[in-house]
């Protein structure tokens, strides 16, 4: 043998078995995406104790900055968490994600048959997503700025944010609202007795009109930021995820500060829109056998009930209610009772062609209009 067909071969072996051992390696890694303060403090400790699978993890703030990294491919994540409806439904018609093997998530079998049935509406056959976990949106605001400004103020209703007469009573103490149209627009048209998931160029317009004159109440359009402003007292009033405020009102109340504020937490009476964040595995995902394990891990009932425990918001695993604080099981705007049920609706369909475009477009001049 010559010695360089030998040093040849050598060379090939040795890049067969790096190439080997970085898969391997790889796949000790699952590269995780999802929603900001959406996990225990343990959870991804416990994971990588158990399953000895490194969990990298980058988080967002809404559904516009996950869906942009999805869809230009490549992302490089394993695990993804969007909100079914539009987000995931739409992810879906566009080819994006791998069909889940339910033979390497045994804890699907736990999940409430009713919350898959829902799911159907974005993932036909339950084949792309299983449920992570639910909320509403609605207002929280604290108590004391707002009854100083108005002591009858209508706390159980969206004209908190919609009326003119109502809303800029509460400017100077600093108002904000979900910085997505997909929450916004809805919310609008429940506050003006319209189908809130009507989604044509009419009621976009018709949302929009309205909205156009209060946006110098607005001091800012964010689905992240306002937890904290809201927390330290630094605004008064904010449109946001019912579990996120849970979280604030939480925050608030442990807090040291002499004038920490006092947080209430509202499911407009008009009627709500309603969630489920989805756990799916982009077609592209890199690790896709640990992303299984992932998912299968966060199914199991004391796992999501940590969770549930600490974020405030409810999951679909049934099993997982035994081991959740009675505090959180019996809270109205966390598992709402039926009569609240009932003014929830849900499903935002996947928008027709060319409309989310359009309503993005009104957004994003809403968004910077400061009038
Ligand atoms: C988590 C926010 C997720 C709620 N902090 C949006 N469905």
């Amino acid at each position: 043998m010559s010695v360089r067909l030998f040093a040849h071969m050598a060379l090939t072996l040795l890049l067969l078995f790096a190439a080997t051992a970085a898969r391997a390696d790889d796949e000790k890694v699952v590269n995780v995406y999802n929603w900001s303060d959406y996990v225990a403090k343990d959870t991804l400790e416990k994971f990588t104790r158990e399953t000895g699978i490194k969990v990298r993890y980058d988080t967002y703030g809404d559904n516009e900055i996950l869906d942009a990294k999805l869809m230009t491919g490549q992302s490089g994540y394993d695990v993804v968490f969007p909100s079914a409806t539009p987000f995931f439904a739409q992810q879906i018609k566009a080819g994006i994600y791998r069909p889940l093997d339910r033979s390497k998530i045994p804890n699907a079998k736990g999940v409430d048959g009713d919350v898959m049935t829902s799911l159907t509406r974005a993932d036909p056959g339950n084949l792309y997503g299983l449920p992570y976990m639910m909320s509403a949106t609605g207002l929280g605001y604290n108590v004391d700025a707002i009854n100083r400004r108005m002591p009858n103020a209508p706390v159980d209703s969206w004209r908190m944010l919609f009326d003119p007469a109502v809303v800029s009573r509460f400017k100077s103490c600093g108002v904000t609202l979900l910085d997505t149209p997909t929450e916004v627009v809805p919310a609008m048209l429940t506050f003006m007795g319209r189908d809130p998931l009507e989604q044509t160029p009419a009621a976009l317009d018709t949302a929009m009109h309205a909205l156009a004159p209060l946006r110098a109440n607005y001091r800012y359009l964010n689905s992240d930021k306002y937890r904290s402003d809201l927390a330290s007292g630094d605004t008064c009033l904010a449109h946001g995820y019912i579990g996120d405020l849970v979280q604030v009102r939480a925050r608030a109340r442990e807090s040291k500060a002499a004038n920490k504020p006092n947080i209430a937490i509202v499911i407009p009476k008009e009627g709500a829109m309603v969630n489920i964040d989805v756990m799916a595995i982009p077609a592209d995902a890199p690790h896709p056998d640990a992303a299984h394990a992932f998912i299968n891990f966060l199914l199991r009932p004391d796992i999501i009930a940590d969770i549930t425990n600490a974020v405030g918001y409810a999951n679909a695993v049934n099993a997982s209610l035994q081991y959740i604080s009675p505090e959180i099981k019996n809270d109205p705007v966390i598992y709402p009772p039926a009569d609240i049920k009932a003014r929830l609706f849900s499903a935002l369909p996947p928008a027709p062609p060319g409309f989310d475009r359009q309503r993005t477009r009104a957004w994003t001049k809403f968004r910077t209009d400061r009038q």
